[in-house]
């Protein structure tokens, strides 16, 4: 029997459930952990920020279907890597963190004036689903098996186990038997029983405007083709949560897309059945109340959810079925296939093309402002470039503030899950590193990122670590010099009128709100980047096609209209989202 330490249990134990990447700083107090992962041929991904590391876990997980495994040392790294786990929590990426703790006489209880020391695990058990600290070497199989259960379990979202340096490290002599992922958790998605799909399928057909709602669960159940069939078969328009964007392909004339808000309304009031799909309906759904969404006396609401925790949260249903949405969606194509004549389709095409008809005068209109070529150049070009540049199944990262609104509303997404944000959270900076993560996911291409002056100044640094993984992140920056969003809000908050009909305030009227420049061009070639500075937006896709062909990561500074970027489109609707709807 040979010695084996806590660390290399954790290791072989991820090597089971399939792990190929884990996102992390190294640190001697989980040397045993990190050594044995590369010794088994698990890639180590290093951030420059304990923080990245959780994004990129958390990207990684969304894009595959995997497990986004992240680690940080005890105290410091650990106090890093907290705001990363609240925003994959709230974003529902399944994230598992393994951290190293002091050792178990000092802490839990905090004996006092321990080193680099706090309740890691009752932190995280407060903002993730689930922590547990190991208290002996014999219980790191068992809560490790644990964990993994829970990363399966309901929402995905954070789970977390804490280790002991001297359990992580130490060796000890013991015969640890190794379990596969079917032996500790089902493996098998949830299935509906056949009763709930013959009720969905009834209430769907029988209803004159059916529609669906779909959410991340979709994703995180790869249900895309499942989900186009039913849509389909029924002739049902698609919304979707603003995570879930792209689901069914923006190609498709079903797609009612995030940017037509008031068509969303709309969409949400004529339908008198809803099929909802892997969402919460929170508070970017409006919270499925009216004016937003149909009264539910006469609405039929059907949610499919594998977390029971999620049914009837926000809106009552009148079916509730706790599965996955691709088996679900495949059971219930069946039974509309074999149902289709019953299947009235006339007054819903009808209704589609009456949508299609206004998503495209919303689209014209706002396509004016790419006549606008003016230097600096105004913002609507440069999601309008990127659709042009890069490659359909490209990921596209939008970082925050009205940078990411910008991108949301020229962008078009015809592959599904290839949208990356932080929806729930709005976390400036995470793109960074998000960005890194989907390249990492996705090997072999590019990877556009559009993010705020004022967000890329949290992790510029990350662009080493791109530069160092050989990730093709053609970063965007758009260079207003002012935290724009809030810019915006604080004009209208001191001086409504004036803002109205001067479209800005004076320099000295406004409160902390504008920046100085950073030269983010040749910060990025300072780490090894290939880097361009563009103002004209005739010379923008000339420079995005350098970038691309540089092969590898670029920094593109982009100096926007500081006025025309405040003034991002459907702002009115996101501030009208921030009050609780009367209905
Ligand atoms: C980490 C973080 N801090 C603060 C905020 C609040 N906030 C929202 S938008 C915004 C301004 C963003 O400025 P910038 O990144 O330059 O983007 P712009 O709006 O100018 O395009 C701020 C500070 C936030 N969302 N995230
Ligand atoms: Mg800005």
């Amino acid at each position: 029997m040979t010695g084996v330490s806590g660390g290399e249990v954790l290791a072989r134990m991820l090597q089971n459930e399939g792990v190929e990447k884990v996102f992390g700083i190294i640190d001697g107090t989980y040397f045993g952990f990190y050594s044995a992962l590369h010794r088994l041929g698990i890639e180590i991904v290093t951030p420059r920020h304990e923080t990245s590391a959780a994004h990129m876990a958390g990207t990684y997980a969304r894009l595959t279907g995997k497990l986004g495994v992240c680690m940080a040392s005890n105290g410091p790294g650990v106090a890093n890597l907290l705001p990363g786990l609240v925003v994959e929590q709230a974003e529902g990426n399944r994230v598992l963190a393994i951290t190293s703790a002091r050792r178990p006489g000092i802490m839990y209880p905090d004996r006092g004036g321990s080193y680099q020391c706090f309740d890691q695990s009752g932190v995280i058990g407060k903002i993730g689903k689930w922590s547990a600290a190991v208290s002996a070497f014999e219980r790191v199989p068992e809560l490790l098996r644990k964990a993994l259960r829970k990363c399966y379990e309901g929402r995905p979202g954070v789970v977390h186990v804490d280790v002991p340096e001297n359990i992580m490290n130490g060796k000890v002599k013991a015969d640890v038997a190794y379990w596969a992922p079917g032996q500790y958790r089902q493996t098998d998605p949830l299935s509906p029983s056949a009763e709930q799909v013959a009720r969905a399928a009834q209430l769907l057909i029988a209803a004159a405007a059916p529609m669906i709602h779909a959410g991340s669960g979709v994703i995180h159940a790869g249900a895309y083709d499942a989900l186009g069939r039913v849509a389909e078969l029924l002739q049902a328009p698609v919304t979707t949560s603003w995570a879930a964007r792209g689901v069914l392909t923006e190609a498709s004339p079903l797609a009612i897309t995030m940017p037509h808000v008031k068509l969303n309304h709309r969409v949400r009031n004529d339908a008198d059945a809803v099929l909802i799909l892997g969402s919460r309906i929170g508070e970017t759904d409006w919270w499925g109340r009216p004016p937003y969404w149909r009264k539910p006396s006469e609405q039929k609401t059907i949610q499919v959810d594998t977390d029971g925790d999620m049914i009837g949260l926000n809106k009552p249903v009148d079916l509730a079925v706790i599965a996955d949405a691709r088996r679900f969606l495949e059971m219930l194509g069946d039974e509309l296939e074999r149902r289709k004549a019953e299947i009235r389709t006339d007054a819903s095409r009808a209704r589609i093309a009456a949508y299609a008809k206004v998503m495209k005068d919303d689209r014209a209109g706002w396509d004016k402002a790419l006549a606008d070529v003016a230097i600096p150049m105004h913002p609507a070009h440069i999601g309008a470039v990127c659709r042009e540049v890069f490659p359909e199944d490209s990921v596209l990262v939008a970082d925050g503030g009205n940078a990411t609104i910008w991108a949301m509303f020229y962008h078009r997404v015809t592959v599904p899950n290839t949208v990356i944000s932080t929806f729930k959270f709005g976390m400036l900076g995470a793109g960074m590193a998000q960005a890194v993560g989907a390249s990492i996911a996705r090997p072999g291409k590019p990877v556009c990122c559009i993010i705020g002056d004022g967000a890329m100044g949290f992790h510029s640094q990350e662009v080493e670590t791109a530069v160092r993984n050989k990730a093709q992140v053609i970063y965007i920056v758009l260079c207003d010099k002012q935290w724009g969003m809030v810019k915006m809000n604080q004009q209208f908050m001191l001086r409504p009128f004036k803002t109205m009909i001067f479209k800005h305030l004076d320099a000295d009227e406004t409160i902390k709100a504008d920046l100085g420049e950073i030269e983010f061009d040749k910060l990025g070639m300072s780490m090894g980047a290939y880097g361009e500075r563009v103002s004209d937006p005739a010379q923008l896709k000339p420079a995005l096609a350098r970038a691309l062909a540089s092969g590898g990561c670029a920094v593109i500074h982009v100096d926007v209209d500081p006025v025309k970027h405040m003034w991002a489109p459907g702002l009115i609707h996101f501030k009208k989202m921030h009050e609780e709807p009367k209905g």
